[in-house]
């Protein structure tokens, strides 16, 4: 695919969007949520195939534990907005699914959500990651991605994600807006990819009793074992390797997967830069993101 696909950025009722996401919004909508739907929301890049698979697994790894290495992570949690020419809409997957619950992945800033999802009183799991990895994850993602615009130089690029200018908006209003639902609105797990970094199998605990699953000791090992970053990265139905539009050439879908790489790209001038930035922006004290771990710990 050529890079003629790109798309353009372009202002959607606010935030940063491009057409492959706005194209079928009616549909997106009115999309009839059940009441045991679980909806999956991120800002691009924080993990959500990680805590799809987490999720996939955990639900279904029982009864079809062939589903991880025979179907496609987004056949199997469909990405709702999705409107890609030559593949099926994100809706028309979602509401083909045969699986009960039905997982189900989203981008939006909270305010786009489809309104049965809050009157069906789904669950949702949100999951964040630290806004300095994600620009870097969203660069290197950008830059092989054709389907998403031409990303420029890191130095343009750190510069729009400081402005919201990237697809899906601002990661400050993302991560903000979905806190401040959470609210309000007592059926959302907010979980952040460094803790899930530091102790995946803490993180998934408390993601079971969220969903309401109580899985054997021998059944969640198994499942660590097979969401580790490096048996993700060679499962051909987890690392996104068949979507044409994705240059591996360029980078890889599964890239690093680790806190703190950015560090390797940030200046010490972007770094400052960032911070004062990142200080304006992010006020709430009650939410806060670790832009490192302890590694010895991990
Ligand atoms: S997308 O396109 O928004 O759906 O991408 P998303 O899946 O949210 O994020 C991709 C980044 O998550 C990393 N990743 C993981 N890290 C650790 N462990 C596991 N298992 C894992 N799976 C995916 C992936 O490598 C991307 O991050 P970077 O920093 O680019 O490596």
């Amino acid at each position: 695919m050529d890079s003629s696909f790109r798309p353009k950025l372009i202002d959607f009722h606010g935030v940063s969007m491009t057409h492959y996401f706005t194209d079928n919004w009616d549909n997106v909508q009115n999309f009839q949520a059940r009441p045991d739907d679980i909806l999956i929301a991120t800002y691009p890049k924080a993990g959500t195939t990680w805590v799809s698979c987490i999720l996939d697994l955990l639900h279904f790894g029982q009864t079809s534990p062939e589903r991880h290495t025979s179907m496609s992570i987004y056949d199997r949690v469909p990405f709702l907005e999705m409107a890609v020419p030559s593949v099926p809409k994100g809706t028309e997957l979602a509401e083909n699914l045969v699986t009960s619950p039905r997982l189900i992945k989203t981008h939006f800033p909270v305010q786009f959500v489809p309104k049965s999802f809050w009157e069906q009183n789904c669950r949702i799991v949100y999951l964040a990651r630290n806004a300095k990895d994600s620009a870097v994850s969203y660069f290197h993602f950008d830059r092989m991605n054709m389907a998403e615009p031409e990303p420029g130089d890191w130095s343009v690029y750190l510069q729009r994600f400081m402005q919201g200018k990237l697809v899906f908006g601002s990661w400050y209003d993302h991560v903000n807006g979905w806190w401040k639902k959470k609210q309000t609105y007592s059926k959302i797990h907010y979980m952040f990819y460094e803790d899930l970094t530091e102790d995946t199998g803490y993180e998934m605990d408390k993601l079971c009793s969220f969903v309401g699953l109580s899985p054997s000791e021998e059944q969640k090992k198994s499942i660590i074992s097979m969401v580790e970053f490096d048996n993700m990265k060679k499962n051909n139905m987890a690392n996104h390797s068949s979507i044409p539009v994705m240059d591996f050439k360029i980078s890889h879908f599964m890239r690093k997967g680790k806190v703190a790489n950015w560090k390797d790209h940030f200046t010490v001038a972007q770094n400052e830069r960032f911070d004062e930035d990142y200080k304006r922006k992010m006020t709430d004290p009650t939410l806060k993101f670790r832009t490192e771990i302890d590694i010895a710990a991990v």
